[in-house]
């Protein structure tokens, strides 16, 4: 792998010198994908000419094309409105719901088409196809029970939902209203979902019972408890938890309900059956939803978003970057407790009436067969996932995907970068040559997509997600302000120079953050109200290549993106804290083939105790309660103490160096330099015992390590 990383800076620099023959040839057979001309033939967007109604001289109107793919009650005033930046204003003036845009708009000419098809994990149990007829009447219901609660516009609400049909029912009940959601991943433990209900002051919680996960039904019911505990000692009270049962009328957790506190949700909906409820009409720039996301700080930013800035710019994205037609059968196979599931299996894909498919269970169960099986079945034609998972199904069934009869038109890679090895195999094996691969960068905070090919125009370029998305201003900076020049080979932090409609209007109660990690670095003057002055700094590394294609290096802050999924260090490192024996907690990622990054975590203990496999039982049993099984580390190191410099600030990149088998550099400057060696024999020689010696990292990776939390 590391050397395909090398391969696409070959082709890169190829670009700028070598002859336009061999560049033809070259960029042909290895560098370069152009889609099929049945795909351009058929394609949202095939002709070239698009970009100029998105160049920077027609900026903020251009975006005026998005937000005319929905139905407003009514029409905007302003297009963007900029008196208090950064915190933008988009379609100032105008009105809307995003429940009517994704529901009700559609009952005229799609009403018997299915909206959502359901795939439960066991092979078993039958399809749900919920026809946008029936989505229409269960938004309804499940609108009516919340109303009855007393809930009302602006108010919050936390949900805690694996991939049951329930839960963008529920979004989009809550949307109906005005409700703010907040959907916490079903894989966080309750604690983490107790945060977060505390942080946005829910009092309303919607979980369900249980749900599968690789053949397992799991008692989900159990975090909510912990999670209504969590937030209790936070000060926020949750009143009700609405229990939806994944078999109706039938319970399948081992946790009892609490009396009073605790209801199921099919028994609130008999109450209501067939109520209908009025869509709120709602300011495009209320918000719809908070999502959660890790920072370089303990306290996770709930990202709030718009309803009309994010609804148009996801429902645009979707369209010339999806490639969604009506009747296409599409399956983002991320997860709607992720921002990529929010904007692209509900609210984009609905808001353009097509059919989105949702699977409850994990992509290799009961084998690496399942997901092209589902694919044969529904005849799914647009597939949406990330490298992790391609890793995985290229690891466990390489030859998967030639046995069944699928053809997907249009493929997504999201959420890491992909190697070219990896993006070769997801183009001739899953993609079977016939598809077109998007890799779109993006995150939590731009709603949705900002650097990505136009798939009916752009040849793909595996490693690179491609230039910036329609009416997208970035740019590369290194740490001066800087133009880091596109070609020169030179990587900068990635910095977008405009808003944009799906861009987060804040953290949810921390506007002085929202300004300093994103604003503050490029800003020269706080007073101004020019767009101009308030460049967007997205926190990744990346190059531009001569041709304008953008490589995404990784993150520049001290968050570790396991599985696409970004944690906090500091989140980690204070859970560790927790575990009373410990003394001092680093958190460091360590290079992972199938997972592109794991958690290690090196403690140090306080006087009085000696290191033991029961302490670091703890530290490991903390963070999967804390935070959940994602962040489970890979190993747990007692060191006897931790690599510091003279002023007591723990060198995360040295032992991020050791646990990765790179070379530590420079630790002269160290206050304890010979730690460093200790700790090495220490973790290493385990490393070896255990097999657990990693390849040889590509250039890449090797900076990432070198330069981890440093300062
Ligand atoms: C959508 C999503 C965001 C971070 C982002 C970057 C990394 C996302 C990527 C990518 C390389 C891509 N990232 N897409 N890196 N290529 N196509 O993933 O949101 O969970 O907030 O993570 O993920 O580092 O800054 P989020």
């Amino acid at each position: 792998m590391a050397d395909d990383l090398n391969d696409v800076t070959e082709d890169d620099d190829e670009v700028s010198e070598s002859s336009e023959a061999l560049i033809a040839v070259h960029w042909r057979d290895e560098g370069y994908y152009p889609p099929p001309a049945s795909f351009v033939a058929q394609a949202n967007a095939s002709d070239p000419a698009i970009r100029e109604q998105f160049t920077e001289d027609r900026f903020p109107d251009d975006f005026t094309a998005y937000a005319d793919l929905l139905t407003w009650f009514k029409r905007w005033d302003t297009v963007l409105d900029t008196s208090e930046a950064p915190f933008w204003k988009w379609f100032v003036g105008g009105e809307l719901n995003a429940s009517y845009n994704c529901v009700d708009r559609h009952l005229a000419d799609k009403a018997n088409k299915a909206a959502l098809i359901w795939v439960a994990e066991p092979e078993s149990e039958a399809h749900q196809a919920i026809t946008y007829r029936e989505l229409y009447v269960r938004v309804n219901e499940f609108a009516a029970v919340l109303k009855s609660l007393g809930l009302k516009a602006g108010d919050r609400i936390t949900f805690h939902m694996p991939m049951v049909p329930e839960l963008p029912v529920a979004m989009l009940a809550a949307a109906r209203l005005g409700i703010i959601h907040s959907q916490v991943f079903a894989g966080f433990s309750g604690t983490a979902a107790g945060h977060r209900i505390a942080d946005s002051g829910s009092t309303v919680l919607v979980t369900v019972d249980g749900y599968y996960r690789s053949g397992e039904l799991l008692d989900h019911k159990v975090k909510a408890d912990e999670a209504v505990e969590a937030a209790a000692k936070e000060g926020q009270q949750v009143d009700k938890v609405l229990v939806f049962r994944r078999y109706p009328g039938q319970y399948s957790a081992a946790t009892p309900m609490v009396e009073g506190r605790d209801v199921f949700v099919d028994d609130l909906l008999a109450e209501h059956k067939g109520e209908l409820v009025e869509p709120a009409r709602l300011q495009a720039t209320d918000p719809l939803f908070l999502m959660y996301t890790s920072g370089t700080t303990g306290r996770p930013k709930g990202c709030q978003h718009s309803i009309g800035g994010y609804l148009s710019y996801v429902a645009g994205t979707s369209k010339y970057y999806q490639d969604i037609h009506p009747d296409d059968t599409y399956w983002c196979m991320a997860d709607i407790g992720w921002i990529t599931g929010h904007s692209y299996i509900v609210y984009g894909p609905l808001a353009l009436g097509t059919t989105s498919v949702l699977y409850e269970g994990t992509p290799n169960y009961p084998d690496a067969g399942r997901p092209w099986r589902i694919a044969v079945q529904l005849g799914v034609n647009i597939f949406h996932t990330s490298p992790t998972a391609i890793r995985m199904l290229r690891k466990v069934g390489p030859d998967e995907p030639a046995k069944y009869d699928y053809h997907f038109k249009h493929m997504t890679t999201v959420g890491e970068p992909i190697e070219p090895e990896v993006w070769r195999w997801y183009y001739e094996s899953v993609g079977k040559g016939e598809a077109v691969i998007v890799d779109t960068w993006w995150q939590t905070e731009t709603g949705g997509f900002l650097g990505s090919t136009l798939p009916g125009i752009d040849p793909a370029k595996p490693g690179s997600c491609g230039p910036a998305a329609l009416g997208i201003l970035p740019v590369i900076l290194d740490e001066d302000g800087n133009e880091v020049p596109a070609g020169s080979g030179k990587a900068g932090n990635i910095v977008i120079r405009n808003p944009w409609p799906g861009v987060f209007q804040t953290i949810w109660g921390q506007r002085e953050r929202f300004v300093s990690t994103y604003y503050a670095k490029y800003n020269k003057d706080p007073k101004s109200t020019d767009w101009r002055d308030w460049p967007y700094f997205a926190g990744d590394g990346a190059t531009e290549a001569a041709d304008g294609y953008f490589r995404i290096l990784g993150r520049v802050d001290d968050v570790i993106n396991v599985a696409g999924h970004r944690l906090g260090t500091k989140e980690l490192e204070s859970v560790a804290l927790t575990v009373n024996e410990v003394a001092e907690a680093a958190a460091v990622p360590v290079i992972d083939d199938v997972r592109g990054r794991v958690v290690e975590m090196y403690v140090s203990l306080k006087p009085g105790f000696a290191p033991s496999a029961e302490i670091e039982a703890k530290v490991r049993d903390a963070i999967v309660k804390d935070i959940g099984k994602i962040a489970r580390p890979k190993n747990i190191w007692i060191v006897p103490d931790m690599p510091k410099t003279r002023s007591g600030k723990i060198m995360r990149r040295v032992i991020a160096a050791t646990s990765n088998f790179t070379d530590t550099g420079d630790i002269t400057t160290l206050a304890n330099p010979e730690v460093v060696e200790k700790i090495r024999q220490q973790v290493q020689s385990a490393k070896h015992a255990k097999g657990e010696v990693p390849r040889e990292l590509s250039e890449t990776e090797l900076s990432e390590i070198k330069s981890f939390g440093s300062e």
